[in-house]
């Protein structure tokens, strides 16, 4: 008996799991997270989905000038994505992300990262990563 209500609640468990997996795609985590205070730009931008999404569009605002498009790679759909040598600078960036979730449905986000020469570099408390410049 005790054996079958432990496989009953594991089986509610994994239906209450896969009920998430319709919704939208969610971002996991960046590296750097937004927030993020660095001495210099990054060798690069990581965007991380919770699942399979599509990135369409990858642009930085960066101060006093036009916004720039970012490449990205992979061109396809992926759980992970990488801007390789953003090259933001000094200031306040905002990385604007879009992407098609994996259900079909627009999604996107900013990723605020500050260079400050000389500054130690500084990362919000939202997720727990090693992260340094080198
Ligand atoms: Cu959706």
């Amino acid at each position: 008996m005790k054996r079958f209500l432990t496989s009953l609640s594991l089986g509610l468990a994994l239906a209450a799991m896969s009920a998430p997996a319709l919704a939208h795609s969610t971002v996991k985590g960046t590296v750097p997270v937004s927030g993020s205070i660095l001495p210099g730009s990054p060798p690069e931008i990581v965007i991380n989905f919770n699942q399979e999404a599509r990135l369409t569009s990858l642009v930085v605002a960066e101060p006093g000038k036009p916004e720039r498009k970012l490449d990205f790679m992979p061109g396809g759909a992926s759980t992970s994505f990488m801007a390789h040598d953003p090259k933001l600078s000094i200031g306040r960036n905002e990385i604007k992300w879009k992407a098609l979730s994996k259900d079909g449905h627009p999604i996107e986000g900013t990723i605020i990262i500050v260079i400050k020469p000389g500054a130690t570099p500084t990362t919000p408390p939202v997720q727990h990563e090693e992260h340094k410049d080198h």
